[in-house]
């Protein structure tokens, strides 16, 4: 890892640092020539490129790190714990584009813009498209079957399918990809007669706890894991991710009705004009807000009790509600 993880640093360089680590480490990990054709990894690499938040490999990280000092580790504890949890952290980063570069696509959302630069299939063609999210979501489960290399270490082994399970449940059928196909029977696109099914909000909340609440609640689970967390540490930060996965999502909601394309990075006012059901649609955008600051006050009381309480873990909850893209 580049910095000791210094409890002294505060978010701003936390993050920075962090954000470092996994950058260099996607890089050390996306497939290059020549065992990948130079134009799939060029397209791969521009997919995960710079203007990401990373968010969820930051959750992953905080999480690990939360776990080993309120284990009493010192800094080389800490540091174990991020050095193991890299991992899952890039792997939730790739499935992550990958679910973005898939969504975009004329068959999905159909977008051309985003972290403000053409979608994917605006730049290389939707056939590569579709294979660099493909790509991608290979990629995730590969390193994270090598990395750590668990060298006889067998509770690091179990650990590490532990995460890898989890994964796999929030990107599959009954997690991401299963969020995405509610997505599109509420707008009609997989039904000849082209009718929209209605949702209510616990349905609404169903939908996005699959779609973007899954991936996030895998990034918390499985630093936390990496690290060697106990069974009652990995469920409070699971139900942390959770709640904190619901804000992300009302605020994505109502950023899509506030904000503008420049600073979205993305085309704003996409869900009105392809009508679906939204947060603020269904609460007003007041309500919502309310909703989504409440849930992380929920979430900070979640890690409050299981003495997992850290200022990164704080700072990446109440980031969710004041972010702007
Ligand atoms: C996983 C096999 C597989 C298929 C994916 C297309 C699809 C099926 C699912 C769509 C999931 C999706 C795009 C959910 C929206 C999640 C969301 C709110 C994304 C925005 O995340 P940010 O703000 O983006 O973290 P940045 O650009 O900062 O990384």
């Amino acid at each position: 890892m580049s910095q000791i993880a210094s409890r002294h640093l505060s978010f701003a360089d936390y993050v920075a640092a962090r954000r470092g680590d996994v950058d260099r480490a996607l890089e050390r990990w996306l497939p290059a020539p020549p065992a990948c054709p130079p134009a799939l990894a060029e397209a791969m690499r521009y997919a995960v490129g710079n203007g990401g938040k990373r968010f969820r490999p930051l959750l992953a990280l905080a999480a690990a790190d939360a776990v080993a000092s309120a284990s009493g580790g010192g800094e080389t504890a800490r540091a174990d714990a991020l050095r193991r949890a890299l991992p899952i952290a890039c792997a939730v980063e790739l499935v992550h584009t990958q679910s973005l570069v898939h969504d975009d696509l004329p068959a999905m959302d159909d977008d051309v813009l985003r972290r403000g630069q053409p979608t994917v299939h605006v730049r290389y063609g939707e056939g590569l498209a579709i294979l660099v999210g493909d790509g991608l979501l290979a990629q995730a489960f590969g390193l994270l079957a090598r990395y750590p290399a668990d060298e006889g270490d067998a509770p690091l082994l179990a650990r590490k399918l532990r995460v890898i399970a989890a994964l796999g449940d929030a990107v599959g059928a009954s997690g991401m990809v299963g969020g995405q196909a509610i997505d599109l029977t509420t707008t009609g696109s997989c039904r000849p007669d082209g009718a929209g099914a209605a949702l209510d909000l616990d349905a609404l909340s169903d939908m996005h706890a699959r779609k973007t609440g899954g991936l996030i609640r895998a990034a918390a689970v499985g630093g936390a894991l990496m690290a060697g967390g106990n069974d009652e540490q990995v469920e409070a930060l699971s139900a942390f991710a959770v709640r904190v996965g619901l804000a992300f999502q009302i605020v994505d909601d109502v950023l899509d009705v506030e904000g503008c394309a420049a600073t979205l990075g993305k085309t704003a006012g996409k869900d009105a004009g392809a009508g679906k059901v939204t947060f603020p649609g269904l609460v007003g955008r007041d309500t919502a807000r309310l909703m989504a600051t409440d849930a992380v006050a929920e979430a900070e009381a979640t890690l409050a009790r299981a003495g997992l309480s850290s200022p990164y873990l704080t700072g990446l909850a109440r980031g969710v509600v004041s972010r702007r893209d």
